[in-house]
């Protein structure tokens, strides 16, 4: 490549980077490493390889070239120095927790997080004496009160999963890097580098569930977490060599790398659809609310819209009635699935609070800004005009017969 990566565009980078077909036989499409280990020529230089004195490869938990290729694209996506690809968002999850917390540490993280997140935390660290402190994260005064000489690190999602809450990462980042023993990671899963780069905003980790919109294909799950080259080697050593093992497979790799290639032109049509959907369901009468970056109701639109290029496509609504309401309406759709997950080609339905934040109590869910009725959407990449009829359709459905759906051709200029 003849220009310097940061003149490229996106696109450009996310096919290209970090692969030279010309040294792998001319073959266009990388090779796929399927080999556990690796062979030293001499037993001097194997011994220099675990000394840290030697780049080769020597076992795929600690290196593998297929990864090594995605590691490097992530990073390279993400503007970061290093990446590290796990097995499961939750993986890259975890080893982000285990290496940069001790008994002692307290962590302070944002309201809303995804149900196992939270659950690690809770369940997990807590019980091996970290002190995990939620805020609301959305107000940085909450952090500037907060935060002290034995945080050692604040994590967020933003948007929140599946609240949407967002967190101003350039503001948190500023009050953060006053405190040299902290770290501020944040969960990149909903936006992708391509809407949104936590470090070019101050962050110090960014952790992804590759399983989502990365991999857009619903065929794999995945994690990986970019950040500098030091908290990158720690992260590889410990949290992935020693305290997880959650390597991913370098066929997932192979898979990952395929998907991140079309990610600008499917993350444009996510957006484009679900800025019609939700500007839809924000019209329709039987609706209670809709919590979508992109529309001007939303209570951090001008954040939104400073922070993302464009506002994504997940989506969070409460019909009126509530959750009764919410069933009926899922189990009334035809062509978007009712499925955890999301970033998918498929449009899918799903109810937080039975399904993915089933592990908060009703108490937590309530302190932690879940609506009980919440109906969550991702939003796929179908054509528009299907998913529209298929949502007006089942709100018909289940609306008293006094309650249309608004006319679609509206929804569609
Ligand atoms: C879901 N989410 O919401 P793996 N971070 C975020 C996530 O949404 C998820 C993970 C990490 C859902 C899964 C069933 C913001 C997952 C964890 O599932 O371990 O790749 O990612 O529907």
């Amino acid at each position: 490549m003849h220009k310097k990566n940061t003149e490229l565009g996106f696109s450009t980078r996310a096919i290209h980077h970090g692969y030279h077909p010309e040294e792998h036989q001319g073959a266009l499409v990388p090779p796929i490493y399927l080999s556990s280990t690796f062979t030293f020529p001499t037993a001097e230089y194997g011994a220099r390889c675990f000394a840290g004195e030697e780049p080769g490869y020597v076992y795929t938990r600690i290196g593998n070239p297929s990864l090594s290729l995605l590691e490097a694209r992530m990073a390279d996506l993400e503007n970061g120095e290093a990446g590290v690809a796990f097995a499961s968002g939750m993986g890259a999850v975890a080893a982000t927790f285990w290496t940069f917390l001790r008994p002692g540490d307290e962590i302070i993280v944002a309201r809303t997080l995804y149900g196992c997140t939270f659950a690690l935390l809770h369940h997990g660290l807590a019980e091996f004496g970290v002190r995990v402190r939620h805020i609301d994260l959305a107000d940085l005064d909450q952090l500037r009160a907060a935060i002290g000489p034995t945080t050692r690190m604040v994590y967020c999602e933003t948007p929140a999963n599946p609240s949407m809450q967002l967190v101003d990462i350039a503001g948190a980042a500023a009050i953060v890097r006053g405190y040299p023993n902290a770290l501020l990671a944040v969960d990149n899963t909903y936006c992708t580098p391509y809407l949104q780069r936590p470090l070019d905003l101050g962050a110090d980790l960014v952790v992804h569930s590759a399983t989502k919109y990365l991999s857009g294909h619903g065929d794999i799950t995945a994690g990986v977490v970019v950040t500098r080259q030091d908290l990158a080697q720690r992260l590889r050593l410990q949290g992935l060599k020693d305290l997880t093992g959650a390597v991913l497979s370098p066929q997932d790799a192979f898979l990952l790398l395929r998907g991140i290639k079309t990610l600008a032109l499917r993350m444009d049509r996510h957006c484009s659809n679900a800025l019609a959907v939700a500007q839809y369901l924000e019209r329709h009468p039987l609706v209670q609310w809709v919590a979508y970056p992109g529309l001007p109701s939303f209570v951090q639109y001008e954040l939104a819209t400073r922070q993302m290029k464009q506002p994504g496509g997940m989506i969070a609504f409460e019909l009126k009635g509530g959750l009764a309401t919410g069933t009926r309406f899922m189990n009334a759709l035809g062509l978007f699935s009712r499925a955890v997950s999301l970033g998918d080609t498929e449009s899918l339905a799903q109810h937080p609070a039975s399904m993915t934040h089933s592990g908060y109590t009703p108490e937590e869910r309530a302190a932690h800004g879940i609506a009980e009725g919440l109906v969550r959407l991702s939003i796929g990449l179908e054509d528009c005009a299907d998913l529209l009829a298929d949502l007006a359709q089942a709100l018909d459905a289940c609306a008293a017969p006094a309650i249309s759906s608004p006319p679609l051709e509206a929804a569609l200029s």
